[in-house]
């Protein structure tokens, strides 16, 4: 299987994350793709090349303008203000307040984010545009003609909305590369979504939309970042009412309970025969991820891989999360060496 990998991720190298009360430092950190290409090229899943670069028209397919114009100038704006820290949220248009977008840095950033933990620092415009080039660049082997690919993103992408950045990511990779097949004119994607946490981005871009379909598992609401989305009964609405599916789950949840929800899952997406997979893959599902309450083995990354290939689906793997570090490469490469043998 073809990887594609870009060094501009290690741009993206914030110094502090919003956690417990305290600034520590991000648990998305640049160690982790490093780790992810090393064991790819450990068992030798393929090539690995480095993305091609795509027209910000791609990007604003899914994201609003003004939203990339923030990402883009948000550091210079705030650096110009004169703070010594890291670009954070700390007030929101919340219940009874206007949705205008304000002037000032602090009013943007509040405006745009959907959470405080995520800070912007100098370089992590250029990662997040490198890493939809990631995506869009492994889409296109799929496009000619390959079965399957992996996206080493870094940044992730699965919480970004059409204009909301946070979770750790800021353009959503997995959505922007579903579009693509849709122009290139695929008449049904689906959106799998393994991530521990709910792909709140992905299902609000896609919502009211039948050409894709997003399914996702992931940490109940109830206890579970993002906390505001990704209840079991958020099926879509409009001309997209039934192509959303949520499959809430709650601590300890083991691969009894999620490979059955992952079986289920398939079943829908086969039974909605789209033209195209993409895969939201997060390990940090895995049993000693340190922000996680999944129990997934390294063993069940393997298996859950080959349920994956059984749709028989031209199939992107786009990264997103998982933050046990050391094991990071094994558990992300496990799922594409289950997929392959599978
Ligand atoms: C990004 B991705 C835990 C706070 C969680 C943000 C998690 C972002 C996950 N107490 N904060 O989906 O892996
Ligand atoms: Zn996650």
């Amino acid at each position: 299987m073809l990887t594609v990998f870009s060094e501009k991720h290690a741009l993206r190298d914030s110094k502090t994350e919003l956690f417990g009360g305290e600034l520590v430092a991000p648990f998305e950190c640049p160690a982790r793709a490093e780790h992810i290409l090393e064991r790819v090229r450990e068992v030798k899943l393929g090539n690995i090349i480095a993305p091609a670069q795509f027209a910000i028209e791609h990007v604003t397919r899914i994201h609003d303008a003004d939203f990339i114009r923030f990402l883009e100038t948000c550091w210079s704006e705030w650096s110009a203000e004169g703070y010594h820290g890291e670009a954070i949220a700390t007030c929101w248009p919340a219940r009874g307040m206007q949705l205008r977008i304000p002037d000032q840095i602090d009013g943007k950033l509040g405006y745009y984010a959907l959470a405080a933990e995520t800070a912007i620092c100098n370089g992590t415009w250029e990662a997040a545009r490198a890493s939809v080039d990631v995506a869009l660049t492994a889409q296109a082997a799929l496009r000619d003609g390959a079965g399957a690919a992996f996206a080493l993103c870094r940044p992730p992408g699965h919480h970004a909305a059409a204009d909301m950045f946070g979770g750790y990511c800021f353009i959503n990779n997995a959505a922007v590369a579903t579009q693509a097949f849709i122009d290139q004119g695929a008449a049904r994607v689906a959106l799998l979504d393994v991530d521990f946490h709910h792909g709140n981005g992905s299902q609000a871009i896609f919502y009211d939309r039948s050409d894709v379909m997003f399914v996702s598992l992931h940490g109940d609401p109830r206890e579970a970042f993002p906390h505001f989305l990704g209840y079991a009964d958020e099926t879509g609405e409009g001309d997209g009412k039934g192509f959303n599916h949520n499959y809430p789950m709650g601590p300890g949840t083991g691969y009894s309970t999620w490979g059955e929800a992952l079986a289920d899952a398939c079943r829908k997406i086969g039974r909605y025969a789209p033209d195209a997979l993409v895969i939201s893959l997060g390990v940090d599902t895995f049993e000693h991820d340190p922000i996680s309450f999944f129990k997934l083995t390294s063993d069940d990354f393997k298996r859950y891989g080959a349920t994956i290939a059984a749709l028989n689906l031209p199939t992107l793997f786009v990264m997103e999360g998982g933050y046990a570090v050391a094991e990071i490469g094994t558990n992300a490469v496990n799922v594409l060496e289950g997929y392959e043998a599978g």
